[in-house]
C-alpha cells in the first residue's frame, strides 16, 4: 500500500513510458511478489520446524528437504527471473536519432551531432522524436555520473574517457524527469534533465531554434 504512493511520480520507475521501463516495472513487480511468497513461505516452514518434535529417525528427509530447499528451490527460482529478465526484455530497433550526452559537475550538456544546418546543443534538456528509437552516447567530463530517466529506460553510467551507448524511446509525446543516479559531488541532488519528447514532424523546427554548437553558424 505504500508503494502505491510512489506509482504516479515523475520519477517512477513503476510508471513506465516505454516498452523499455514497461519491462523494468514488470519485472520488479514480479520480484517483489515472488520475493514475498518465498518469505511468506520461509516463515511457515521455520514454524513447522519449531513446533514439530524430531524422533531422530529422520535424517534422510532433512538431507532432503535442506538440498530441494537450500539450492534445487533458488537455482530453479533464479534460473526462471533471468530466462523471463533477458528473454522477455524488448529488442531494440536500430536507432534513428543521436544524442550526444556528457555529464559534468552539475549539468548535463547535450549535442545533437545530425541537427539539420549543423550540431546544435542545449543544457539539462534533451529533444527528441516521440516513437523513435533514440541513441544516446554518453560520456562525462570530470568524475563518474550516472544517467537515469526512469519512465523512459534503466540506468547507464557516464564515465570520463569512455562511450557508453543506451537505446531509448519514448511511446507518446512529454516530459520525462531525468536525474543523476550516482553521487557526483556536492551539486549533485540538483543534477536533473528532461527529455521532452516531440511529435516526430516537429522536432526539425525544435532543433532550429537551439544554441549552434561553437564555432558554428546557425
Ligand atoms: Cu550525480
Amino acid at each position: 500500500m505504500l508503494l502505491a504512493g510512489c506509482k504516479d511520480a515523475p520519477l517512477s520507475a513503476l510508471h513506465g513510458a516505454s516498452q523499455q521501463a514497461d519491462h523494468i516495472a514488470t519485472v520488479w513487480y514480479a520480484m517483489a511478489w515472488g520475493s514475498a511468497l518465498i518469505v511468506a513461505f520461509m516463515v511457515v516452514l521455520a514454524c513447522v520446524a519449531v513446533w514439530s518434535r524430531s524422533n531422530g529417525e529422520n535424517r534422510r528427509r532433512n538431507i532432503v528437504l535442506m538440498a530441494g530447499g537450500g539450492v534445487a528451490f533458488p537455482v530453479v527460482v533464479i534460473s526462471a527471473m533471468l530466462a523471463y529478465t533477458y528473454g522477455a526484455a524488448p529488442v531494440p530497433q536500430p536507432a534513428g536519432y543521436i544524442v550526444e550526452v556528457t555529464g559534468n559537475q552539475w549539468f548535463w550538456q547535450v549535442r545533437y551531432p545530425l541537427a539539420p544546418g549543423g550540431p546544435k546543443q542545449s543544457i539539462n534538456e534533451i529533444h527528441v522524436p516521440s516513437g523513435t528509437s533514440v541513441s544516446v552516447k554518453l560520456t562525462s567530463h570530470d568524475v563518474i555520473h550516472s544517467f537515469w530517466v526512469p519512465r523512459l529506460s534503466g540506468k547507464i553510467d557516464a564515465i570520463p574517457g569512455r562511450v557508453n551507448s543506451m537505446t531509448l524511446v519514448a511511446s507518446e509525446p512529454g516530459e520525462y524527469l531525468g536525474t543523476c543516479a550516482e553521487y557526483c559531488g556536492v551539486g549533485h541532488a540538483h543534477m536533473q534533465l528532461k527529455v521532452i519528447a516531440h511529435e516526430p514532424h516537429e522536432v526539425e523546427a525544435v532543433l532550429s531554434r537551439l544554441d549552434a554548437e561553437e564555432g558554428q553558424t546557425r
